[in-house]
């Protein structure tokens, strides 16, 4: 009675694919288009959904390529102002938390297929057009090439390769390597900005108010960032503990000696 058998799909290490998931990627794409940027409002989100679902359904979740997204990539493409991007790496929280308030900022996440994804996870299954709600490769314990990394990776370098003008990076300056050639940022983004248009790269390294800081912009990983930079031919500038964002940080911690007024 193999035909009543509910399909066994391949079990991985990592969560299965975010419940509801097609669900909130529709709902999601409708509020970006329509309350976040309504210039975006006569994009078909049914169509966007239907492309990003093609991109990995029907295929096994560690061997989905670049080229497997690029249809999506072409129907969301989206320019960001110059001057307005800002990467993150290990800050995500805190860099969010600037764009909201600096409402004309960007980070990946305040594009559109950046907002959709943020935080959901996805896979499909070679031989069936099921969503995988088991289980979805780890990037570390099954492969690195899964439907998710391969995403962010692309949408990353597209990020990154549409900078334009002076970019920012908020760093963790409470991390041994505020910088970190391993990451998304020091893998993709930084090897993928254009110096014919991007001039400069300026660093922000934040400590986390309550943790001794731990790399600074005098630091070995800022150097390595620097001179990758300088090899690049952008200028280079890092700052610690950039004010606009310790405020933010202040919020949360009035209290904190570093907050007071001699801060
Ligand atoms: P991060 O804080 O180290 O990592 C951000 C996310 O990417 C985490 O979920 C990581 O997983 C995951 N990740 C990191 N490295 C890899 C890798 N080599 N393969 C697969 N997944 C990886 O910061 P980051 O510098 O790696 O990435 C942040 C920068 O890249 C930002 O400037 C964004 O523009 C872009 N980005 C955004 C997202 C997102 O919104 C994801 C990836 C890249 P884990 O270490 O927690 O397991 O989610």
């Amino acid at each position: 009675r193999l035909w009543h058998q509910p399909l066994k799909h391949r079990e991985w290490n990592g969560t299965g694919s975010t419940a509801h998931f097609q669900d909130i990627f529709l709902g999601r794409c409708y509020i970006y288009t329509q309350l976040v940027q309504p210039e975006f409002r006569d994009r078909d989100c049914k169509k966007i959904e239907e492309t990003f679902r093609n991109a990995f359904i029907f295929k096994d979740p560690c061997e989905v390529t670049e080229e497997d997204y690029h249809p999506l990539m072409e129907l969301t493409s989206q320019t960001v102002p110059c001057d307005k991007t800002v990467f993150w790496s290990r800050t995500k929280e805190l860099a969010h938390q600037y764009t909201w308030v600096r409402q004309e900022m960007f980070t990946l996440e305040n594009t559109l297929l950046g907002y959709v994804a943020d935080g959901l996870t996805w896979c499909g299954d070679s031989g069936s057009s099921e969503i995988n709600y088991q289980s979805c490769p780890d990037w570390r314990k099954d492969c690195k090439n899964n439907s998710v990394s391969v995403f962010w990776k692309v949408l990353s370098k597209t990020f990154a390769e549409n900078a334009c003008g002076m970019v920012q990076v908020v760093l963790n300056g409470s991390l041994s390597n505020a910088f970190s050639k391993d990451s998304t940022f020091g893998s993709v983004e930084v090897h993928n900005l254009h110096p014919e248009k991007v001039h400069t790269l300026q660093a922000w390294v934040m400590h986390d108010i309550g943790k001794s800081p731990s790399d600074s912009c005098s630091g070995s990983s800022i150097m390595d960032l620097k001179s990758i930079m300088s090899k690049r031919n952008i200028k280079f500038t890092c700052q610690d503990n950039y004010r606009p964002v310790k405020f933010l940080q202040c919020v949360r911690n009035p209290e904190d000696s570093s907050c007071s007024l001699r801060m």
